[in-house]
């Protein structure tokens, strides 16, 4: 078995909620194991930085505003086909044509709220991973 590793972040409005039990529970039942956890708020250029793909776009600015509206808990997780299956585990964008028993369907609000993020290649859960933890935090087995 390869491990590989993927990048989550639980979002505000399910911090704010009192989510982030229930859904970590719910990913390390899925297999998934943790090997980085992080509570904190980020700032604007930290955001902005974060997702700089979409800068430009529509709801850029929103969605700016929403992540740093509260705290929000970075999650590395690793796991054989990590960023493949944790993608299929959350769920569509949009809570409302995400899967049953998906993530975002479960737990999602909106578009924008929609509960969790997870990273879209191997290559961005290695920039995502570094950009929320440093060496000392990311505890490869
Ligand atoms: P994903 O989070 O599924 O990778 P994405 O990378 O296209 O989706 O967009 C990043 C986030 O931006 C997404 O989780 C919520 C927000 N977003 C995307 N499209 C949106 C839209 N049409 N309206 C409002 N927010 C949007
Ligand atoms: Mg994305």
């Amino acid at each position: 078995m390869e491990k590989e590793y993927t990048l989550s972040i639980i979002k505000p409005d399910a911090v704010e909620r009192n989510l982030v039990g229930k859904i970590l529970n719910f990913i390390t039942e899925a297999g998934f194991k943790i090997v980085g956890l992080k509570m904190m708020m980020v700032n604007k250029y930290k955001v902005e930085e974060f997702y700089a793909e979409h800068k430009g776009k529509s709801f850029f600015n929103d969605l700016v505003e929403y992540m740093r509206s509260g705290p929000i808990v970075a999650v590395l997780l690793e796991k054989e086909n990590a960023v493949e299956d944790f993608r299929k585990l959350i769920g569509d964008t949009d809570p409302a044509k995400a899967e049953d028993g998906t993530i975002r369907k479960m737990f999602g609000i909106s578009v924008q709220k929609n509960s969790i993020h997870g990273s879209d290649s191997r290559q961005s859960a290695l920039r995502e991973s570094e950009f929320f933890f440093a060496s000392y935090e990311r505890f490869f087995f």
